[in-house]
């Protein structure tokens, strides 16, 4: 009886439609960095977005947590093919940051502490699909997984999901940031597998 069960969950959650194209489900948390675990803390913090034009709007820890914050109920896919479902963060929307803006840039390059980055087109950002996010499932993030605070774009693949996220560039024209310069696609859909060049 039990065995039949484990079958039939397995069965069950190969086709669960929440899983794109290529993706297996994982109850874990896997960790995927290219370089060591920057420490920051929170009293040094800064996030800042430098427009097209070179104008820098950018906000300490304190001003940030003063911004509206945002429950997020999300599922996470990474290129290496595990996808995490109906995780919980909370963060201050891309949308919410962009308002204090004057930009008409079509694309952004997200920088972190210790030099990561990775392109998002604007489009991908803005309209409910982006966070600049500090708590996972009710705790702070984990240095590991970005703490003190992480981009979260749910619907891209998850490298695009900058880990210790320090600022955005706005740009006319795209990009390539580390893992695209390396091979990975300048957008990173999961649902069409978008995942090499
Ligand atoms: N700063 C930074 N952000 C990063 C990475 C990284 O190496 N450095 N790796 C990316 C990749 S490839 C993935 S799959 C996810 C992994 O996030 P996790 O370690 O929280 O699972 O972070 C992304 N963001
Ligand atoms: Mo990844």
């Amino acid at each position: 009886m039990a065995v039949f069960s484990r079958a039939f969950g397995a069965r069950r959650r190969e086709s669960d439609p929440a899983l794109p194209p290529g993706q297996y489900l994982t109850e874990d948390f896997p960790v995927l960095s290219a370089g060591p675990t920057p420490r920051i803390d929170p009293g040094e913090w800064r996030f800042a977005i430098r427009t097209e034009s070179g104008a820098v709007t950018s906000w300490s820890w304190d001003e940030f947590m003063a911004l509206p914050i945002e429950d997020v109920h999300t599922d996470i896919h990474c290129v290496t093919r595990w996808s995490k479902l109906g995780t919980r963060w909370r963060g201050v929307s891309l949308d919410t940051l962009y308002g204090h803006v004057d930009s008409d840039a079509a694309f952004a390059m997200a920088h972190s502490y210790g030099g990561y980055t990775t392109n998002v087109p604007l489009e991908d950002l803005l309209g409910g699909k982006a966070w600049v996010a500090f708590e996972f499932e009710g705790e702070p993030l984990d240095p590991e997984h970005g703490g003190p605070a992480r981009l979260l774009v749910p619907h891209l693949y998850f490298w695009k999901s900058a880990k210790w996220v320090n600022g955005l560039t706005l740009m006319d024209s795209d990009e390539p940031g580390f893992w695209e310069q390396n091979g990975y696609n300048m957008h990173g859909d999961p649902w069409t597998e978008e995942r090499y060049w």
